[in-house]
């Protein structure tokens, strides 16, 4: 068995690594770090990892019938120090954009429908609220910023980018027909999934792909539906102990991130644990052995 450190590692973002395996495969490894208001906190979330892998493994296995995607394995080529948190894929040639789509208006969306009444080009109805849930989920897509945050840009600039009209088409239908798929599930077990990211490439024989994680936490806006009330941000289903507990301190948002203390951590974990259970219907303690 390869051990992590005799792979390559190519690339590394805040939370999770990449590394080169063989015969043009990847090897994406989760961390149990998180970060709030975009810093990294020194405090690990234990588990939390596994939670986005056994996640993104459970949307790749139920949306391959939309598009295909990049997983090859989680059981094996996997080195054992990383196991349940790491995932063999294969190497694509990545598009240059970051597909979002939303199904409700938070964040940049709702910033830029406030000043516009537009999102990335698309108009939205007049008099929505923070929060509200929009008529159709739509596709706002956003260049990959390299240093600070990604930029929404219209359909027709994302085109540019990708330099294929009819692929950005399939790419914009494949995106909304998996955020639908994932968030009417995810809807059904009491989380509303408020919008997601997702990242395609071509494969060796250029056919779209789905790569990168799918539908995670990290990649998504979770929130618990049994609190969503529109006119508000709405509380995160995962992060919002770390967040409540850090604006307490009256830590100013900026780096370094403060230790998270070990009650907060602990009920962390367990929203972690919560969001996996409950949307894959399985117990969390059964994702390691099928690791394995
Ligand atoms: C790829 N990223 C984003 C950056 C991360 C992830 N299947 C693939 N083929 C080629 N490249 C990538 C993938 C995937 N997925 C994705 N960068 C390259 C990224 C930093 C850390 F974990």
């Amino acid at each position: 068995m390869t051990a992590l450190a005799d792979l390559p590692l190519i690339a590394s973002g805040k939370v999770r690594e990449i590394y080169e395996g063989r015969d043009r495969t990847l090897l994406i490894v989760a961390s149990d770090r998180i970060s709030t208001y975009d810093v990294v906190h020194p405090t690990p979330i234990p588990d939390k990892g596994a939670v986005l892998t056994g996640l993104s493994t459970f949307w790749f296995e139920r949306t391959t019938g939309i598009v295909p995607n990049h997983m090859i394995s989680v059981a094996d080529g996997v080195p054992d120090e990383v196991r349940g948190r790491a995932m063999l894929v294969r190497r694509l040639d990545m598009l240059p954009i970051e597909c979002v789509v939303r199904g409700y208006l938070s964040g940049s969306g709702w910033k830029d429908y406030q000043r516009t009444g537009e999102v990335c080009g698309i108009r939205v109805p007049p008099g929505l609220s923070e929060s509200d849930r929009l008529p159709e989920p739509i596709f706002t897509p956003a260049t990959k910023a390299t240093e600070g945050h990604d930029e929404n840009i219209d359909f027709d600039r994302a085109a540019e980018l990708v330099g294929d009209r009819a692929l950005t088409e399939q790419v914009r239908d494949v995106s909304i027909a998996v955020y639908q798929h994932a968030a009417e599930h995810a809807r059904e077990r009491g989380i509303i999934l408020a919008d997601t990211k997702f990242e395609f490439g071509l494969d060796a024989d250029g056919q779209l792909t789905l790569g990168d994680e799918v539908c995670t936490p990290d990649s998504s806006r979770f929130w618990p539906a049994d609190e969503y009330e529109p006119g508000r941000t709405q509380p995160s289903f995962d992060k919002q102990f770390v967040r409540d507990w850090a604006s307490s301190t009256g830590w100013d948002r900026n780096p370094p991130a403060p230790a998270i203390p070990d009650d907060v951590v602990t009920r962390t974990r367990e929203k972690y644990i919560e969001a996996y259970e409950r949307i894959t219907g399985e117990p969390f303690d059964g994702w390691l052995s099928r690791t394995r």
